[in-house]
């Protein structure tokens, strides 16, 4: 029964790292994660599909709608998109200027 147990454990972590491995992400990536009194206040933002523990790419069309929020208000950022290449696909790229602290 122990050995039953333990083997059901084993069977569930591979099937969970299996599925890490191999599972596909929308990421959206800021060249600054913390933007402090000193930094740059503009900062890129990368928009890319791949797989990316396998450094796997896939393209990212133009998307649909791109935008921050900001006390309610939205403010449409697709027309800043620039084709780029991630991974060797098509990725899109944005600058973003940050105004003032919790934007
Ligand atoms: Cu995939």
């Amino acid at each position: 029964m122990k050995y039953l147990k333990y083997t059901g454990l084993v069977f569930v972590m591979a099937l969970f790292s299996v599925n890490l491995v191999s599972a596909h992400f929308g990421m959206l990536i800021p060249s600054d994660n913390m933007v402090m009194q000193e930094d740059s206040r503009k900062i890129d933002i990368t928009l890319s599909f791949s797989h990316p523990f396998e450094m796997i790419g896939m393209p990212l069309e133009n998307p649909q709608t791109f935008y921050v929020v900001k006390d309610g208000k939205t403010q449409m950022l697709n027309e800043s998109l620039q084709e780029i290449k991630v991974m060797a696909q098509k990725a899109w790229k944005t600058d973003y200027t940050i105004k003032r602290p919790g934007v």
